[in-house]
């Protein structure tokens, strides 16, 4: 059910450090055909910081841990999105899926990889509990020993509630040489961290003795090389919209990233392709650490 690339097999085998990259934000976070090249980039970055990269999906009834490049041109709007409890009935109905981060995780879980990458994590909505809504991905990372690099929570999200939730769930909140969890599209601003890392011989060590101490997830908040400080009427105003065409549940992150890439001039585009690539390189920088000191 679940077809591991032979390099990411070899890799695990010699100890080599693997960072997983998952398949929702290249089919439902950027416009046709750009997520597929922000996978890629993604997947030059976890190389270039030293580890494998594993891009994650289903297809063909199977969850394919290690797409090839053509497999990820399959990935589009028209893929469902799966979190952690539509994997199952992705694989049996064989159904295109692209797996977003607690999907992601899940499968993690089930193959033992100990990092990923990823923009922004999902987290409770603004409003709650009108709407209910908060993402699967944070009791996927409660649950799975894995280290997530992201520039924080999605900032169209409730970040200081998500934050809290996080202390909740016994989910380590590290700063990538930060003392504040950035805001998505800005580097600060958002709430205190846990504790802060400088280096990423740092950031393996702390996540080595949390798995020995309590387990589960991990997430390391680093800020985007260049910050937008200027988002949050935008993203009030997408928001708004969202709320007035009646679009709730899994579709509201791809509504709002989509009414901000247009209604920004491919402003918030460019930051978060560039968050992206570069959360990739930094968690391929910690895989590479963790495996040098194993
Ligand atoms: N980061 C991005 N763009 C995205 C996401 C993360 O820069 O589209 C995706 C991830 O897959 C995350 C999902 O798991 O958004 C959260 O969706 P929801 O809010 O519906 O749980
Ligand atoms: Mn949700």
């Amino acid at each position: 059910m679940i077809r591991v690339s032979e390099e990411i097999l070899e890799g695990q085998r010699a100890g080599a450090g693997v960072v997983a990259l998952e398949t929702t934000l290249i089919a439902h976070g950027f416009p046709p055909g750009e997520g597929v090249e922000v996978g890629l980039g993604s997947e030059r970055a976890v190389r270039a910081g030293g580890a494998v990269p594993a891009t994650i999906g289903v297809l063909d009834g199977e969850i394919v841990v290690g797409l090839t490049p053509s497999e990820l041109e399959r990935f589009d709007a028209a893929s469902r999105k799966l979190g952690p409890r539509d994997l199952a009935a992705a694989v049996v109905q064989r159904a295109p899926g692209a797996t977003t981060v607690g999907g992601t995780l899940s499968v993690c879980n089930a193959c033992g990889i100990q990092f990923m990458a990823t923009g922004g994590l999902g987290g409770v909505h603004r409003g709650w509990p009108s709407p209910p809504d908060v993402s699967a991905d944070l009791q996927a990372l409660a649950h799975t020993r894995a280290l997530v690099v992201s520039s924080g929570i999605k900032s169209l999200l409730d970040v200081p509630a998500t934050s809290e939730l996080l202390e909740t769930l016994g989910v380590p909140v590290l700063g990538w040489r930060t003392d504040t969890l950035p805001l998505f599209y800005a580097a600060s601003g958002g709430p205190g961290v846990s504790a802060r890392v400088e280096t990423a011989a740092e950031a393996a060590a702390v996540a080595a003795a949390h798995w020995r101490i309590l387990g589960g997830g991990l997430l390391l908040g680093r800020p985007p090389t260049e910050s937008l400080d200027d988002v949050e009427p935008l993203i009030e105003r997408a928001l708004a919209d969202a709320a007035a065409q009646d679009v709730h549940g899994q579709g509201v992150t791809p509504f709002v990233l989509s009414y901000l890439h247009r209604e920004s001039d491919g402003k918030t585009l460019r930051a978060n392709r560039e968050l992206i690539v570069d959360n990739a390189r930094l968690a391929g920088e910690i895989a590479a650490a963790a495996s040098s000191s194993a």
